[in-house]
């Protein structure tokens, strides 16, 4: 039988468990990325583990979300990182050299390889057929000592892409019309794979928009072939010497397979709240629109600024618009300055922001008060923007730069001829923003500066025998680590301080959460009732590390996303899900949770256990899992797995 791209590299890697669906398997991981809001976290948990070098074949520290520097602390964790990076082998992307996914697809990603992140759209570089991941700080950290990353063996679902774009029509259409086809639970558990003729006809940054927004399908993964377009997007890189084919087998058996025409595609928008609630733009068109922002790990390479070059060009922004826009790298603002189009961009009125992610994180352009936003990025969930009451609309660049020029939304077809733009044969290469480490002779001498901001990590403690924890909320469906753990120019300068940032966990739903969680803390815990796909979106580990501190115990919930549930296990709170759904409605926030004997049940790796003697509540831990749990988090049990081998 044969094998499809993602199942193939999966297998390539694997260095424990059976490749069975379903079953858990180690993999080893070629190279890791991270981001500075999840870094310092990742790099103090790297430092506990007592590493010396990195043991990747290649590791890169980025700062790109936290670049609006208000006070000290985001400086302060540049720094920290910095350090680190020059100490222990890693690769460090300074500040203005761009957004990570960006210029990791750029600079560094290779075809067949493997690639875990500190960020949920590490999937971008499964545009360059890298089989690439999104994980928790401390996953990352794990790999970069050269342990393992394990997942769970993926559903494959192939996606067969026909025809060819119509002028116009972008890939940010096609991943939105994959994301109204499936929704943001549709890929938990699968790795998206493209395949078919139409692949042909989709560049790599384009073939990364769309796996980028894999993310928001919650998959584990999106991947295409590498072929011959990707050996044109090396080569145009200078990297020719990375290339290599990689693609399925002849008659490759997918779990399931969906097909999409290219040439029906029409210009998408994903409408608030969500990213999967998709509608034409034509159906919108005439809306009063505020605010315009192009950028993202999305939708900000060179060929995708240029679009948006090319409608702006001679017009100026609509008076009720407000225009920023951040290129996606150094490498892209670079380009855009030489060629000219820069000037065509300021002139249009654009507010030219530095490369990084800016906007998307809330970091700056928070829109006004019941603000129409449109904007090229990933993410349009609630106050994500900033601003509580705004609504934010995801589109292509063509859509944006239409709809800023008009001042309305805009369907970029009614706009008459305007060129397009191919991605050229050379991209201007220059990597003086990307600092060499040490090498391990002298990285004895490299100093690493910690500022007053940044503090230790709470470790959980061994599981204890009994539970009886309050319910200290209960929240609905698809709950968003921006509901859990709030970004925003505020909050995430404390995002190296857990006892700092507690303090807003939960408060966009909730403004007593920490102080009710902290009271249940004295008397033995706090436990959190959810709904289905809770924990969607980031790969942030605060969203675990700040209830952990907080005292939480457990989370019960209809089902979890990947990311956060591992992050849960990580830092051993325990994720169960209910037997019968109906006991969701039974529970209430001020009930509480019990079991005694909780420890052996889990020890015994017991399927269901009864909770207050009525709740049947589902255990799904793995083995390895398992003992993660026992041992209070995957710091605790990679300290006790090492002491074992130490002592033979
Ligand atoms: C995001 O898009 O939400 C982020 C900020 O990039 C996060 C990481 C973080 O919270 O630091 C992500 O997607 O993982
Ligand atoms: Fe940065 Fe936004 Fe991409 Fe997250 S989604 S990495 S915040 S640009």
């Amino acid at each position: 039988m044969g094998l499809t791209l993602a199942e193939k590299i999966i297998n390539a890697h694997i260095v424990d468990g059976e490749p069975l669906k379903g079953s858990e398997v180690g993999l080893k991981i070629d190279q890791t990325l991270t981001q500075d809001a999840t870094g310092t976290m990742a790099y103090l948990q790297f430092e506990a583990m007592g590493i010396k070098r990195v043991k990747t074949e290649l590791s890169v520290a980025y700062i790109d979300h936290n670049t609006l520097q208000t006070g000290f602390e985001n400086a302060d964790d540049h720094r920290y990182i910095g350090g680190v990076a020059k100490k222990h082998g890693i690769y460090f992307s300074r500040p203005g050299n761009g957004i990570c996914h960006q210029v990791h697809l750029e600079r560094f990603a290779k075809p067949g390889k493997t690639l875990i992140g500190s960020d949920s759209h590490t999937p971008t570089c499964g545009g360059c057929g890298m089989l690439a991941i999104g994980a928790g700080g401390l996953d990352v950290a794990v790999a970069m000592g050269g342990g393992a990353y394990y997942i769970t063996y993926p559903e494959i679902v192939g996606i067969e892409l026909k025809g060819k774009l119509r002028d116009r029509v972008s890939a940010k259409d096609v991943i939105l019309a994959v994301l109204k086809l499936l929704t943001v639970k549709g890929g938990v558990g699968r790795v998206i794979e493209y395949f078919g003729e139409g692949v042909k006809t989709l560049s790599v940054p384009e073939r990364a928009t769309i796996t980028n927004m894999g993310a928001e399908l919650g998959a584990t993964a999106s991947i295409f072939p590498s072929d011959e377009a990707t050996g044109r997007f090396l080569k145009a890189q200078g990297r020719e010497g990375d290339y290599a084919e990689f693609s399925a087998d002849p008659g490759a058996v997918y779990d399931k397979t969906y097909a999409i025409d290219l040439s029906e595609l029409v210009p998408l928008a994903a409408c608030p709240h969500s990213p999967d609630n998709v509608k034409e733009v034509k159906e919108l068109s005439g809306v009063k629109i505020n605010q315009v922002c192009i950028g993202s790990c999305t939708n900000s390479s060179f060929t995708d600024l240029m679009k948006a070059a090319r409608v702006l060009k001679g017009k100026t922004a609509a008076e009720n618009v407000d225009l920023s826009i951040a290129p996606g790298s150094k490498q892209v603002l670079n380009m855009l300055a030489r060629n000219g189009a820069l000037s065509d961009l300021i002139t249009s009125g654009a507010r030219i922001l530095e490369s990084a992610c800016g906007p998307c994180i809330g970091m700056g352009q928070s829109p006004c008060s019941g603000g129409v936003s449109l904007r090229t990025f990933n993410r349009n969930f609630e106050g994500r923007s900033g601003t509580k009451d705004a609504l934010v609309y995801l589109v292509s660049p063509e859509t944006a730069a239409a709809s800023a020029v008009s001042g309305v939304f805009t369907d970029p077809r009614t706009l008459g001829e305007t060129p397009g733009f191919e991605m050229p044969e050379r991209f201007m290469t220059d990597d003086n923003m990307l600092v060499e480490p040490r090498g391990e002779e002298s990285a004895g001498d490299v100093e690493i500066i910690r500022g007053p901001n940044i503090k230790p990590f709470p470790v959980n403690r061994p599981l204890e025998n009994d539970i009886r924890a309050d319910v200290v909320l209960k929240v609905g469906d698809n709950v968003t680590t921006d509901h859990i753990m709030p970004a925003g120019a505020k909050i995430l300068p404390l995002r190296s301080n857990i006892p700092a940032i507690s303090e807003y966990c939960f408060t966009a739903v909730d403004p007593d959460f920490p102080e009710r969680a902290k009271a249940a803390k004295g008397k033995g815990g706090g436990v959190i009732i959810g709904g289905h796909n809770y924990g969607q979106g980031s790969s942030r580990e605060h969203a675990a590390l700040a209830p952990l501190y907080l005292g939480i115990k457990a989370v019960v919930c209809k089902s979890f996303a990947r990311i956060h549930r591992q992050n849960l296990i990580n830092n051993g709170i325990i994720p169960l899900t209910f037997a019968n759904e109906g006991d969701y409605d039974k529970i209430e926030r001020g009930d509480f949770l019990q079991k005694h004997g909780l420890k052996q049940e889990i020890e015994k790796g017991a399927g269901e256990i009864l909770f207050n003697g009525v709740y049947k509540l589902r255990n799904d831990l793995s083995g390895r899992e398992k003992e993660i749990i026992l041992a209070g988090g995957l710091l605790n049990f990679t300290k006790e797995t090492k002491e074992r081998r130490d002592n033979g």
